[in-house]
């Protein structure tokens, strides 16, 4: 058995030289193929006496398992190194910042409820939201407003459908997002504190109503919450929303049935030139109503009067827009026209907070 040695060398060195698997393959078939050199070797093993045999068997035995072996490494070593040429090959910057696209944008109430939801959310509040198809109990009962209050009548509230002979009392479209927070009272109790934003109906069309808007309400429950955690929650949230250090409100005595006292809320500013200012001039402008939860309210929702109180408000959204960005006409918010969408649009990839700037 000579030139073994030699044998091995060639090759081992040709394995390592080999470029890609076929060459691989290649001089697996020449070595210890069928009828490769080192297979050619060990037919020869028959020929010879038992003590060569026994010599030179275990030899070729491990030559063949050191050419397997060093096949196997060098297949797992070109792999690797494929790999590692097509990661850099497809390496991707994700830092690197997006192409903003021409087409689509945020609909003006969609960013302001965003904003918003993003100042509230700063002051502890959670959204909450539910149905849009209402009870009479949710939408009406549950708020103190008596059955035979205006506002139930056909003229103002959009009734659903019952079948012929069906007597219970329809459901309604939600006139307010107040249901939420009935449903939200009764699934967790108090203390607590919800913004419920969403769409809200009701039967009015003119120059500044239309049947579906939006509207954001507010409720914070616990013990001794009073007008003065209101008054504070409102004007930090009047601060942040219209962009200004200094806000002024003014709390007029009002009435609403889900709450007493009831205040509607006003914001000193002026109109210069069509240009409202936020703060300062001789002009209020009404923006919300708000209140005390009122005490049968608050038991509709399951919570004692005697050991918990709260305040509640609520905003139109989409007239916070109007004033915010300057829209003059209300009902072009749901007119779907693309040029207008585009002129009064938000970038998508923009989300408001209070850090980032609300609305930059
Ligand atoms: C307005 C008046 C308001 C509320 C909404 C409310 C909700 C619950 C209990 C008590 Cl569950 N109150 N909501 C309170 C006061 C006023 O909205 O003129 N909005 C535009």
């Amino acid at each position: 058995m000579d030139g073994l040695n030699a044998l091995k060398k060639k090759y081992l060195d040709q394995i390592m030289a080999a470029s890609d698997e076929a060459a691989l393959e290649d001089l697996r078939l020449a070595a210890i193929g069928k009828k490769g050199e080192v297979s050619l070797k060990m037919r020869e093993l028959g020929k010879m006496t038992p003590e060569e045999r026994k010599r030179a068997g275990p030899v070729l035995n491990a030559l063949k398992n050191e050419i397997t072996s060093a096949l196997a490494a060098r297949k797992a070593s070109l792999a690797d190194a494929a790999l590692e040429e097509r990661l850099k090959a497809e390496w991707l910057d994700v830092t690197l910042a997006g192409r903003p696209r021409s087409r689509g944008s945020v609909h003006p109430v969609s960013q302001v409820t965003e904003e918003i939801v993003a100042i509230f959310a700063d002051m502890g509040f959670s959204v909450a939201e539910g149905p849009q198809i209402e009870s009479d109990w949710y939408n009406f009962d549950a708020l103190n407003i008596p059955p035979e209050h205006p506002t139930r009548t056909e003229m103002d509230t959009f009734y659903m459908h019952r079948d012929a002979g069906d007597e219970r009392v329809p459901n309604v479209l939600r006139t307010h997002t107040s249901p939420v927070q009935i449903r939200h009272m009764l699934a967790h109790g108090a203390p607590t504190r919800i913004i419920a934003p969403g769409r809200v109906y009701r039967a009015d069309y003119d120059q500044t109503h239309t049947p579906m808007f939006h509207q954001v309400e507010g409720l914070a429950l616990d013990r001794d919450i009073s007008m003065a955690n209101l008054k504070w929650t409102l004007e930090e949230f009047c601060r942040a929303f219209f962009e200004v250090e200094n806000v002024e409100l003014r709390f007029r005595a009002s009435h609403f049935p889900f709450t007493e006292p009831s205040a509607e809320v006003d914001l000193r500013c002026s109109w210069d030139k069509g240009q409202l200012k936020v703060g300062e001039g001789d002009d209020w402008m009404e923006i919300l109503g708000s209140g005390m939860v009122h005490p049968k309210v608050l038991r509709a929702g399951g919570i004692d009067p005697e050991q918990v109180q709260g305040f509640a408000f609520g905003i139109g959204i989409d007239r916070l827009a109007m004033l915010k960005y300057g829209i003059p006409d209300l009902r072009a918010f749901f007119d779907c026209d693309l040029r207008w969408l585009r002129h009064y649009g938000f970038r998508a990839l923009d989300v408001p907070t209070l850090r980032g700037g609300l609305s930059a």
